[in-house]
Formats: C-alpha cells, sequence, structure tokens
C-alpha cells in the first residue's frame, strides 16, 4: 500500500463539502490504492458541524482513509497537505456589491494563501472552487511566493461538464462521444465555452449544430448554468461541482487521455495572447502531476472576441483587489 497524502479541504461542512469528502475518502479523487489523510477547515461557528460529517466518514469505514483532522486554524489544516481543495469562501450577503465581494474573499484567500505557503508541501497541488474561484486562486497564489504559481489552479470543469452534456443531448449522442471541449477564461457568466474545437464522436461539433443554437442557446444556457440550478433547486450546484471537483484533480493528479483535454483555470503564460499572470480557463492536458496549455487551437474571430472579454473580466477583478495583493 501507498504510504498516505495529506488532502486539506475548506469549508468542509457547507454543502459541497458533504458531497466531496466521501468520494475523496473512497478513492474517487486519487485512485483506490491512494490512502489519503483528510484535513478539513471551517470557520469556529461550524466546528460542531464538521464535527458531524468526521463521525459520518469514520462510520463508512473507508479502506483508504488513514486519519480525519477537524480545525478553525489554516495552520493546522494545511500542514504538510499535498493537495488543497479551497471551497469555503464568503457568499455575497444582502445588499453586498461585488466589490464587497471580492475585497470579503480577498480577505480569505490571503490568510490560506499565506498559511499554505508557510505550512503546505512545496508540491502541493491547489484547487480553488470558491467564488470568484479564479480571482481567489490569484490571490491565494500571490501570497504563497515560495510555491510555484503553476501549483494554483481554479475549477472551471463544472461548465466543462456541462458544455460536454448539452452538445451530447443536443446531437442525441452521449459523453463519451464528446472531446475537446474547452471553457475558455472566467467561471461566470463571460466565460466561453467554446464548440468549434470540441469533437463529436470525432467531427467538429460546431458542424454537427447551427449558428444560432450556438450563440443563443449553447453558450447562454452553459454560461448560466449554476442560476438556472439555484431556481430550479432553490440551492446552489454541489453535488455537481463537488464531482467536478473530483474530475479536475483526477485530470491533474493521474493525467488526461492521449489527445483529448479537459478545462482548469491556470496562471497564464500569455498563450492565446490572454495577459500573462491571471489565472484563466484554458484546454490542458496533464501527465505525470503536470499541467500544460494545449497549444495550436484554433480561434476564431467570433472565439477571440469572446476570449479577450472574459479576459478584460478577470483583468478588472485583479484590479479590484491590487491593493491586497503582495
Ligand atoms: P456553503 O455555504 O454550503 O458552504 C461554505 C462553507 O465554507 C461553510 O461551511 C462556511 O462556514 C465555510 N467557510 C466560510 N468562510 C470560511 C473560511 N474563511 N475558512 C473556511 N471555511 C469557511 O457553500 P457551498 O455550496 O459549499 O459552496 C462553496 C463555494 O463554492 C461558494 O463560494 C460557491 O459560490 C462556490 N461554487 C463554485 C463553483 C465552481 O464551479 N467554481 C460551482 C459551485 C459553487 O457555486
Amino acid at each position: 500500500m501507498k504510504q498516505p497524502v495529506r488532502v486539506a479541504v475548506t469549508g468542509a461542512a457547507g454543502q459541497i463539502g458533504y458531497a466531496l469528502l466521501f468520494r475523496i475518502a473512497s478513492g474517487a479523487m486519487l485512485g483506490d490504492d491512494q490512502p489519503v489523510i483528510l484535513q478539513l477547515l471551517d470557520i469556529t461557528p461550524a466546528l460542531d458541524a464538521l464535527q458531524g460529517v468526521k463521525m459520518e466518514l469514520d462510520d463508512c469505514a473507508f479502506p483508504l482513509l488513514a486519519d480525519v483532522i477537524c480545525s478553525d486554524d489554516p495552520n493546522v489544516a494545511f500542514k504538510d497537505a499535498d493537495y488543497a481543495l479551497l471551497v469555503g469562501a464568503r457568499p455575497r450577503g444582502p445588499g453586498m456589491e461585488r466589490k464587497d465581494l471580492l475585497e470579503a474573499n480577498a480577505a480569505i484567500f490571503s490568510v490560506q494563501g499565506k498559511a499554505i505557503d508557510q505550512n503546505a508541501s512545496k508540491n502541493i497541488k491547489v484547487l480553488v472552487v470558491g467564488n470568484p474561484a479564479n480571482t481567489n486562486a490569484l490571490i491565494t497564489q500571490r501570497n504563497a511566493p515560495s510555491i510555484s504559481p503553476r501549483n494554483f489552479t481554479a475549477m472551471t470543469r463544472l461548465d466543462h461538464n456541462r458544455a460536454m452534456t448539452q452538445i451530447a443531448q443536443k446531437t442525441g449522442k452521449t459523453v463519451n462521444d464528446v472531446t475537446n471541449m474547452t471553457i475558455w477564461g472566467n467561471h461566470s457568466a463571460t466565460q466561453y465555452p467554446d464548440l468549434f474545437n470540441a469533437k463529436v464522436s470525432g467531427e467538429a461539433a460546431s458542424d454537427l449544430v447551427d449558428q444560432d443554437w450556438l450563440e443563443n442557446e449553447f453558450i447562454p444556457v452553459v454560461q448560466q448554468r449554476g442560476a438556472a440550478i439555484i431556481k430550479a433547486r432553490g440551492a446552489s450546484s454541489a453535488a455537481s461541482a463537488a464531482n467536478a471537483a473530483i474530475d479536475h484533480m483526477r485530470s491533474w493528479a493521474l493525467g488526461t487521455d492521449g489527445d483529448n483535454w479537459v478545462s482548469m483555470g491556470v496562471y497564464s503564460d500569455g498563450s492565446y495572447d490572454i495577459p500573462e499572470g491571471l489565472i484563466y480557463s484554458f484546454p490542458c492536458r496533464c501527465k505525470d502531476g503536470e499541467w500544460e496549455i494545449v497549444q495550436g487551437v484554433s480561434v476564431s474571430d467570433f472565439s477571440r472576441g469572446k476570449m479577450d472579454a472574459t479576459a478584460a473580466e478577470l483583468s478588472e477583478e485583479r484590479d479590484g483587489v491590487k491593493h491586497l495583493l503582495p
């Protein structure tokens, strides 16, 4: 049996946490031969609820679950962590402006970035789920200067999975037939789900649908899916978000298949003329625990406009918290 790895999860007492922890502990994220130690962080008022989650984890008797540590101290939760899933974030409260939301989260993620810098493994792989995920990932990364910026990522895999299902259903196929989907940019309503490079059973997805559906159905449905779930369920996506977090980490740790790729919010190196240093969602392939941005993906004028618009939003978000960045 391999040595256990340490997986920190923040916001662990929340609804995504409840859908996520049991799957990590069962081996769905890192493989069924990889034991894990869960290091769970939440705020002090949520510690009783977190203890209840730990009791349920204990009661599952997962063979791969070596230990569960619960804390309200980021220095404890990130101690020697090999992986971190940053799920906990400040939701938008009544009367809160977008700027206030960015600032409240900047405070949380700068504390967590510093705690990761001081306590975690230097090879830690960090996924930020809590919104605004890309900018929270940027803040975390900037507060952890001793760790490579490549180790901080943001989640757009839920958008990616949503887009795969939309095109599969439209073309009467299954998600197994859909490859090379890309979400470009921010995990927000400006994200650009790209059908021009996606394939369905090897054929260009954009050839199988008309431009009207692509522009006026597919893109807005994917962009607005989170709001549609809230309207239908009375609560935001939780199981599908947890599933996407598992998919993201699994792809990163264990690799992607062949020529296929996945969407990950990663540190921009200037590829596709996206400003360097933004955490922007690109098509990525993963191997041996490393991601790379897929190069040479075709970009039409239509795509370019949408990729630039979502980059502009990310630059604005970054400028909004500039005074808080080290
Ligand atoms: P919940 O409100 O159910 O849970 C959040 C948990 O985080 C709570 O237990 C809270 O006490 C905790 N928390 C708050 N501040 C904390 C801090 N400083 N340190 C540690 N824990 C803290 O929200 P949930 O539905 O689980 O969603 C969590 C986050 O995921 C939200 O920001 C949400 O917007 C975001 N999402 C991101 C998605 C993505 O695709 N990137 C999709 C789903 C989801 O909307």
